[in-house]
């Protein structure tokens, strides 16, 4: 590839001519990047996890799989009801527990009989909850454990052609899919059509799984998959809803396969990594999955969910709260109030942007002054626009004179995504007593890094990149104040 700037340069110096400024690239992409359907994806930052099967009605979190489809009876199912908790909270998408590890299927799949076909509510309830979800806006995403205690085949290849045929049926059947969740438990014991047997299975090879995503690639292709080792986002190495401080968007791939999991590295990531493979961040608003109503009283608080939040979303990763709906097929009172607390905090912290309307400066512009790359674009709202700096310009800095006094006690820095994830480390800095102040710092920065401290008081703020791997491109920078 020809570098168009050297060429023009040369060219212009051949005819004698200064290369007038403002005609420069766009940073090159630094690899790995981000597909379309992971771009899109890192959009959402918010969506909820719906457990919900046989377990709910034996109070159980993994059932052996010899239950009664007969126990599967919500007394007051109500898909909108569900779906709205979820809005009312904020989140995007509902990952639904299609198929949890006992087997039992909330639709009535062809190649089984234990489903909600044979069950006393008969209802198909992927369905009502995908049909809830479209009204709604709220992207639909599908949970089919690949463990499967109930199935007679489970551990033999005839198993693998019967977990494809029910993907298809969820892939083709219940409109567009955003998400597949491939849960790596294994728990071995299972009821397995009456063989009450141990099956361990080799999970690196058991499951076929490049020919399975290759399948969903086809039927839906703006799928994104989730499993311990990816390919488009990984389970972040626990179940606490807590990325790493520095936690990277993209891994070594190669290293891990689904069920195989190393937790420190995936709480991480890899730089450099091989691919973009960013975290989801699961994690349960009561202490268990399913519904108890022992746990009626140990709802996360609205604060304890800003936590998850920020500990998420605010390194990068996504925040997937699971919701269970209770025995009537309804989210709780309780959860549904914890939610709409959360919802109310997290606008009252980032609906306004206080650093709109700064003057802002940079210690360099790339390209002189073309407007593509201006430091004014991080305060725009879009993800599109940004500002870059010159090739080899990696320790630049921002800096805003905020058109009056304002109080603030977080800071948020956008990376432009689909130029890979270029920055290091980063300090925001605020002027007080005629100085420069840390605020405070973080690393790994991609899709969102949320900085808190304590509430300052300032009309200069500054951006200091300490490290980058190339020249840095940031898309956006907010200032805003989280209620006390
Ligand atoms: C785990 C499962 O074993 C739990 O039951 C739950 O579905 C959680 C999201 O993933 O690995
Ligand atoms: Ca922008």
């Amino acid at each position: 590839m020809i570098d168009r700037r050297a060429f023009i340069t040369a060219s212009a110096a051949l005819a004698g001519l200064r290369l007038p400024s403002g005609v420069v690239d766009p940073p090159a992409p630094y690899p790995p990047l981000p597909a379309p359907r992971q771009l899109a994806w890192h959009e959402l930052e918010f969506y909820g996890f719906l457990h919900f099967t046989l377990n709910t009605f034996t109070n159980r979190e993994w059932g052996d799989g010899d239950e009664s489809p007969s126990l599967f009876n919500p007394t007051d199912f109500d898909a909108d009801q569900i779906v709205g908790a979820a809005m009312d909270g904020g989140m995007k998408g509902l990952i639904l527990t299609c198929k949890h590890h006992d087997g039992f299927c909330l639709w009535p799949s062809r190649y089984t009989e234990h489903s909600v076909k044979n069950s006393p509510f008969k209802r198909d309830v992927v369905k009502e909850i995908s049909e809830a979800c479209a009204r709604a806006a709220v992207k639909f995403g599908v949970y089919l454990s690949p463990w499967d205690r109930n199935h007679k085949d489970y551990g033999s290849p005839e198993y693998l052609v019967y977990y494809r045929n029910q993907l298809r049926e969820l892939l083709t059947e219940y409109g567009p899919v955003f998400e597949i969740f491939f849960d790596g438990a294994n728990g071995g014991d299972g009821y397995y059509g009456g063989a009450y047997e141990r099956r361990e299975i080799d999970n690196r090879t058991y499951y076929g799984w490049p020919e399975t995503w290759q399948m969903v690639r086809l039927l839906q292709p703006d799928t994104v998959l989730f499993s311990d080792a990816g390919p488009d986002i990984r389970w972040v190495g626990n179940e606490r809803g807590i990325a790493g401080e520095t936690c990277w968007a993209t891994q070594n791939s190669a290293d891990f396969s689904p069920g195989h999991a190393d937790e420190a590295r995936l709480n991480r990531g890899d730089r450099p990594g091989t691919n973009w493979v960013p975290a989801e961040c699961d994690v349960s608003i009561r202490p268990g999955w399913f519904y108890h109503r022992h746990e009626d009283n140990q709802v996360k608080t609205p604060q304890q969910l800003v936590e998850l939040y920020c500990s998420s979303v605010g390194r990068g990763a996504s925040f997937l709260l699971n919701l269970p709906p209770d025995r009537r097929g309804r989210i709780p009172d309780a959860d549904v109030e914890a939610l709409r607390g959360f919802r109310r905090i997290i606008d009252a912290t980032f609906t306004t942007n206080l650093a709109t309307g700064a003057r802002v400066t940079a210690s360099n512009w790339r390209g002189g002054r073309d407007r593509r790359f201006a430091p004014g674009n991080v305060l725009d709202g879009s993800r599109i626009t940004y500002w870059a700096t010159d090739n080899g310009v990696t320790t630049p800095s921002l800096t805003l004179d905020l058109a009056s006094e304002v109080a603030f006690n977080v800071a948020r820095v956008r990376e432009h995504l689909p130029l890979g994830q270029r920055i290091e480390s980063i300090i925001v800095d605020m002027w007080q007593n005629e100085a420069w102040a840390e605020f405070g710092r973080a690393t790994s920065i991609g899709n969102c890094r949320l900085i808190r401290g304590p509430r300052v008081t300032t009309s200069r703020v500054r951006l200091r990149i300490t490290q980058a791997a190339v020249c840095p491109a940031i898309s956006e920078f907010g200032l805003f104040s989280e209620p006390s």
